[in-house]
């Protein structure tokens, strides 16, 4: 069915020169053969990238690396904030050991999460609004995060959460606030 599609396109395109698109005789996939075509690879090369701009719809997996050590102090998430969009996914890599994720505050209908230790976790974003998360054996180290997806609809209740969360960090005491901060 492909290639006759990929044949219909062909007579198409050059129907004003009159020219007749003859199968290779060896081969089904046309771009091999002596009666191999640029133009049908170019189709064909189109054909895919329509199917892959349909197929992606732009959601992307987001990386958020848990370490010993980061840029910004020990036991972080890195990076610490990010901005997503519907649909995109989390994806929390154990790159050092001894660390979980666990949602902390999640915008209304969505959907709370907590990892086991040493796992990635994908975590697929639907709702629109902010989230905070922590690792649970690093959670008053400041080990935390911020994520905002779409517009940050339930700021308030973040902030709140935030500074009383804050008010127990032994250590990393302004990363929760600063990470909040960033968001627009
Ligand atoms: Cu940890």
């Amino acid at each position: 069915m492909q290639q006759q599609a990929l044949q219909r396109m062909q007579r198409c395109a050059l129907g004003t020169r009159q020219r007749q698109w003859t199968a290779p005789a060896e081969s089904t996939d046309g771009t091999t053969g002596p009666g191999a075509s640029p133009l049908l690879t170019a189709s064909r090369a189109l054909a895919l990238l329509c199917m892959l701009g349909a197929a992606g719809a732009h959601a992307e997996d987001i990386v958020i690396r848990m370490l010993d050590a980061s840029a910004d102090g020990p036991l972080a998430f890195d990076p610490g904030f990010v901005k997503a969009t519907l649909g995109d996914t989390l994806v929390f890599s154990p790159s050092s050991k001894g660390h979980t994720t666990e949602s902390l505050l999640v915008p209304d209908g969505a959907k709370p999460w907590k990892s086991g230790y040493d796992s990635e976790t994908r975590i697929t974003v639907e709702k629109e609004g902010l989230y905070l998360y922590g690792c649970e054996a690093h959670r008053r180290m400041g080990m935390v995060g911020v994520v905002q997806v779409g517009q940050p609809v339930n700021l308030d209740a973040a902030t709140a959460f935030a500074k009383a969360e804050s008010a127990h960090f032994v250590m990393n005491g302004d990363r929760l606030m600063r990470e909040l901060a960033r968001v627009r």
